[in-house]
């Protein structure tokens, strides 16, 4: 498989839903099927927190919603932990600053779909010689899920990476209310973790979410 063109990555990214144990209230698996539903266009599984899972269990979930993924044409991607993401074959893994070496898990990933999170010109510059296919950039906005999180950035920082050409997700407190601001700055798409796990009715807040990022196209 080659890797994934700037293009299709751009269309992924359009709504990115981050989940694991933690963020949901009901079983995990029945979230990501409802935000399948809904429209979701990618998925990371991104086990972290107080009470995560870990070893087998870890595994066994990261299986299942693995499965979901792949029932219906969704990309699956691991954070973080590059052991589960080649034991489980993802489609991905997604990475941070605090975490192994960029250029060293594209080795090891092949042509699979690696996303890097960056926060200033420097970390970008790197993130592409290391064949990044993605910037997570954030936190746009105040968000309470990720507590070491940093300063929150707005949309400025999505303005000053566009000029790299990388497709560009948004991350940290994007809701229906706000995903449109960070479109308008330049994003390809928003990730989200509560505006989607905690909400009510999961399918309507995926697909609200996509109508805003899609402005109504599928
Ligand atoms: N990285 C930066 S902010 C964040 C991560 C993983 C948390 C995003 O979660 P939410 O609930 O969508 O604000
Ligand atoms: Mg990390």
């Amino acid at each position: 498989m080659a890797r994934v063109s700037p293009d299709q990555m751009r269309s992924l990214l359009k709504v990115y839903f981050i989940a694991g144990s933690t963020n949901c209230i009901e079983d995990p698996v029945k979230v990501l099927e409802d935000a399948i539903r809904g429209g979701i266009t990618i998925f990371q599984y991104r086990e972290k927190g107080e009470g995560c899972l870990v070893d087998k269990e870890k595994l066994a979930l990261g299986r299942r919603l693995q499965q979901a993924c792949k029932e219906n044409g969704i990309p699956f991607l691991v954070n973080d932990d590059l052991e589960l993401a080649l034991e489980l074959d993802a489609d991905g893994v997604h990475i941070g600053q605090e975490d192994e070496d960029a250029a060293r898990v594209r080795e090891k990933i092949g042509d699979k779909i690696l996303g890097v999170s960056v926060h200033n010109l420097e970390e970008a510059e790197k993130a592409i010689q290391s064949g990044a296919d993605y910037f997570g950039v954030g936190p746009i906005f105040p968000t309470a899920t990720k507590k070491d999180a940093g300063a929150v950035q707005g949309t400025a920082m999505i303005e000053e990476l566009k000029g790299f050409g990388i497709p560009i997700v948004g991350i940290g407190g994007i809701n229906a209310h706000n995903a449109e601001m960070v479109m308008e700055a330049g994003a390809d798409g928003v990730s989200v973790i509560t505006a989607i796990s905690h909400a009510k009715d999961v399918r309507t807040a995926a697909t609200q979410l996509s109508e805003k990022v899609k402005g109504g196209q599928a």
